[in-house]
């Protein structure tokens, strides 16, 4: 038990860390969130894409604290709206808005429009310090209902509606969610070749006693790929 790998879930959004935890709960992992450390220096998510900025997440999150970081970049594409809100979704009304006044925006943004054909879309880095990182990837398809219902999850849930369940994700439990979400699906894809990435990992990750973990640092831009 003591030789476990330390993971760390890199994201300060507290319902994906409880989704990503509970999917790898009984993995031979020991999982950290980045609560258990100090502030880390912010992260600008600058990519153009939920790739880069998954990266980016990962591998900084795992330079800064010295361990393997697992990150997920992730945001709801409406058809409708050219794919918006996409790699903007957490910051569609600006910086410190509530998930309320996202889902606000967008019902109105789709006032009178037919097509609701939305997808969710994931993206999950897992990055050792030198910057090599493994990718997975999940896509959901729904349509965004006309109003806000049930209270589970968190983000655009209450307006996400899936078809074949006959419920938003709202009021999904996580379980159920989880089984068709974007999330879900890369995280599946993670966990089927659970022991693969743990040989990885370990394969990747430097000798401590050389390696110089990143400290105090300010906020900063690093590309490493
Ligand atoms: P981290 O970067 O710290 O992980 P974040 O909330 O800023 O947290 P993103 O930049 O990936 O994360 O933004 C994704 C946004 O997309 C998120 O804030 C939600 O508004 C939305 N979103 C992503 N996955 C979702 C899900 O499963 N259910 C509802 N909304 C989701």
């Amino acid at each position: 038990m003591n030789n476990l790998t330390t993971l760390v879930i890199a994201t300060g959004n507290s319902g994906k860390t409880a989704e990503i935890e509970a999917l790898l709960k009984n993995f031979p992992v020991k999982i950290k969130n980045l609560k258990d450390f100090g502030p880390i220096p912010h992260i600008e998510e600058d990519g153009d894409s939920f790739d880069d900025n998954a990266y980016k997440k990962a591998s900084f999150a795992s330079r800064v604290l010295g361990l393997p970081a697992l990150a997920d970049d992730s945001g709801l594409l409406v058809e409708a709206l050219s794919g918006a809100p996409g790699v903007l979704s957490a910051r569609y009304v600006g910086e410190n808005a509530t998930d309320e006044e996202r889902c606000a925006k967008l019902l109105f943004e789709m006032k009178g429009k037919s097509n609701r054909k939305a997808a969710f879309e994931c993206v999950i880095s897992i990055a050792v310090p030198a910057g090599n990182a493994l990718t997975y990837v999940g896509r959901c398809e729904g349509l965004i209902a006309e109003k806000p219902s049930g209270t589970n999850g968190f983000g655009y849930d209450p307006i996400f509606y899936y078809p074949s369940l006959n419920k938003t994700f709202a009021e999904m439990s996580m379980e159920e969610k989880s089984s068709v979400s974007h999330r879900g699906k890369a995280l599946a894809e993670l966990k089927s070749e659970f022991s693969k990435v743990l040989v990885w990992i370990n394969q990747n990750m430097p000798d401590t006693d050389k390696f110089n973990v990143i400290q105090g640092c300010e906020k900063t831009d690093i590309i490493i790929r």
